[in-house]
């Protein structure tokens, strides 16, 4: 038509997020296992990924871009994931809790309260959408704790509160993972008597803290795709907690006014 391919509207971009996530290597796969020798895949961060996605729905232009889920923009935006037939971004991801060698002998009340940690999108949303919508992270976190007080003391029960011990996560700045490192924080601190620090780093950094021993854990650890090259470097040097969410997902995404629905679509 008038308006070229789907690659000549949208300069053959894929708009990315941090070149350490695991959804920028998938896409780079994806690249290749679809043959789309003519896309280029754009490094950038979460934040700038969103801000380009508002600016092209306010236009109302096409736009392909890294997705995951839970994400507050399915909310906020009519919004589809472009079907994936070969897999590429995986199947049944899970977000893991990793802490690093030890824990279980050095803070068993944190390692306690972290293996009873588990939720949902919908919970996560909550608090993505709150701080989407202009409240800071903690506040946010708080406030969710606060409303939701059968699901924190399950995760705290039998939890044995310390007397300002230091505890230290590590995470990115994904808006799934400000929202859930956010939350632990605040339940370890006023629940549970931590002195919590959560740092904010790259998924590298992130990974590699735990493994070392530098960071006690992480909540942001996607398995068993999306970060499956940093597990197979660390597996044996932390420990799994297993699955704090379950059914959360990664791929390509686009506004549902952009006429495509397959991967397979991006070759013509
Ligand atoms: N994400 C969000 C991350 C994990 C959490 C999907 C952007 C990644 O791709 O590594």
């Amino acid at each position: 038509g008038a308006a070229g391919s789907i690659g000549e509207q949208v300069n053959h971009e894929i708009i990315g997020i941090d070149p350490g996530a695991g959804i920028m290597k998938a896409t780079a796969a994806a690249i290749e296992e679809y043959g789309l020798t003519d896309w280029k895949l754009i490094e950038g961060s979460g934040a700038a990924m969103t801000a380009t996605l508002d600016k092209a729905i306010k236009k109302k232009e096409p736009i392909i871009i890294t997705g995951w889920t839970p994400h507050w923009m399915f909310s906020k935006y009519d919004l589809k994931y472009l079907e994936d037939p070969k897999k590429v971004y995986g199947e049944a991801e899970e977000i893991h809790t990793v802490v690093r060698k030890g824990l279980k002998e050095d803070q068993p009340e944190a390692y306690q309260f972290l293996s009873n940690f588990k939720w949902t999108s919908d919970d996560m949303g909550q608090i993505m959408t709150a701080i989407q919508e202009g409240q800071n992270p903690e506040a946010a976190a708080k406030e969710w704790m606060e409303a939701n007080s059968e699901k924190v003391n399950e995760w705290t029960q039998g939890v044995q509160p310390v007397d300002g011990k230091s505890f230290k996560f590590s995470y990115v700045a994904w808006d799934s993972e400000i929202a859930s490192t956010n939350l632990l924080k605040v339940i370890m601190e006023e629940k549970l008597g931590f002195k919590v620090e959560a740092l904010q780093v790259e998924a590298g950094p992130m990974w590699t803290g735990v493994a070392n021993g530098d960071v006690d854990a992480t909540v942001a650890a996607w398995l068993p795709l999306t970060h499956a090259d940093y597990w197979d470097k660390f597996k044996d040097q932390v420990e799994d907690l297993g699955a704090n969410m379950e059914g959360v997902k990664t791929g390509l995404v686009v506004p549902s006014y952009v006429d495509v629905n397959s991967i397979e679509d991006l070759k013509k």
